[in-house]
């Protein structure tokens, strides 16, 4: 079986974004890879969190893959800081990666905005721990949204100049799956905008463990325009909020957004929202209990994590025994 690697930052509440974009998507790769979600507690760390909040983020994050269906006895859940693998591959890596290749991340430039000399060098090198956590599991593919893909450019780099550097062959190529375009969730805010945990504006997302009642208020409150829903999806463009809001509700019914538009055509947004609503709560409910009934079990939801995390290790420790010795590590 070929293996999967993916993980999402406990930098805050899990989004409706991290759901279709991720979560969905994970469940369902559970069938034909074998699948390592690691929360990337590491990468959270780049910008300052609470050290409280932090370790209830991570528990949250576990109960939202739990909860969105990643199976704990199949796949391999953990997090990132138990296995120490992560960080000892990524500083190898630091010695691989250029300095050039790194400047050309526009992630970085995004996170750090103008102020970038303030940013930590964890921000800087986050890519080179990302490479660390899919190749120490030689995990051959990665599902990748648009966001993504210039970091996992610079995972096969990284791991094309390892073998070539030291002449070895034991990274593998690592290919993305794409996921599609439709996967990409805005804000509610702002339509330019990917829907983000660390947003200030809390109106701006759906979160996996809204009530139903704040997740009705910010549908009603979203942004959208004072145009009516046009026959088909492509008479949308140029409009971003309404793009959103409908892929939002193609996503989460499964079907298409010509079908969305065909059914609301001629309609303003306020009727939209309504059907919207109800389909956000018909999906997300069954998340959102499921989520909280973990997080009263943190007990539970620690010994998955550790279990995970023994795992993880094993997988990883004869991989990483073998790179030491590439490089020349006595061990
Ligand atoms: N809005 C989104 N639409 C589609 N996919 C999304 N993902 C996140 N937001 C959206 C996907 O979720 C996975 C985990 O992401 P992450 O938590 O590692 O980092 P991120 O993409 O940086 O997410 P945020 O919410 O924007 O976090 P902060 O605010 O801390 O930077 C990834 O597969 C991502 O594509």
């Amino acid at each position: 079986k070929n293996r999967v690697f993916s993980g999402a930052q406990p930098s805050g509440k899990m989004t409706l974004g991290n759901y279709l974009g991720a979560f969905k998507n994970w469940v369902a790769l559970q069938q034909d890879y074998e699948c390592l979600y690691c929360v990337v507690d590491m990468h959270a760390i780049t910008v300052w969190q609470d050290p409280a909040d932090l370790a209830a983020q991570t528990r949250e994050a576990a109960a939202a893959y739990l909860a969105c269906g990643v199976n704990p006895k199949e796949s391999i859940l953990f997090n990132q800081s138990q296995v120490s693998g992560h960080a000892e591959l990524s500083w190898i890596f630091n010695c691989i990666a250029r300095l050039g290749w790194l400047n050309r991340m526009t992630q970085f430039k995004d996170k750090a905005g103008k102020n970038s000399q303030n940013a930590s060098t964890g921000l800087y090198v986050y890519p080179n721990l990302m490479a660390a956590d899919i190749l120490l599991y030689q995990a051959t593919h990665v599902p990748v949204g648009d966001d993504q893909k210039q970091h996992l450019e610079l995972t096969r780099d990284i791991a094309a100049k390892f073998n070539h550097d030291y002449n070895t062959e034991i990274f593998p190529e690592v290919h993305p799956i794409i996921m599609g375009e439709g996967a990409r969730i805005m804000s509610l805010r702002d339509g330019s905008k990917k829907m983000s945990k660390s947003d200030p504006s809390e109106a701006s997302r759906i979160n996996l463990n809204d009530t139903s009642d704040i997740l009705a208020k910010k549908i009603r409150k979203a942004k959208t325009d004072p145009e009516l829903i046009p026959a088909k999806a492509e008479l949308l463009e140029g409009r971003p909020e309404a793009q959103n809001l409908i892929g939002i509700m193609a996503a989460l019914a499964e079907r298409s957004r010509d079908d969305i538009c065909a059914e609301y055509e001629g309609k303003g947004f306020g009727d939209f929202k309504k059907g919207l609503t109800e389909v956000v709560i018909d999906k997300l409910a069954p998340i959102t209990e499921e989520m909280a009934r973990l997080q009263n079990e943190p007990a539970y939801i620690d010994q998955v994590l550790r279990d995970g995390s023994e795992r993880a290790s094993a997988l990883s420790e004869p991989i990483l025994k073998e790179v030491k010795k590439i490089v020349g590590f006595i061990q």
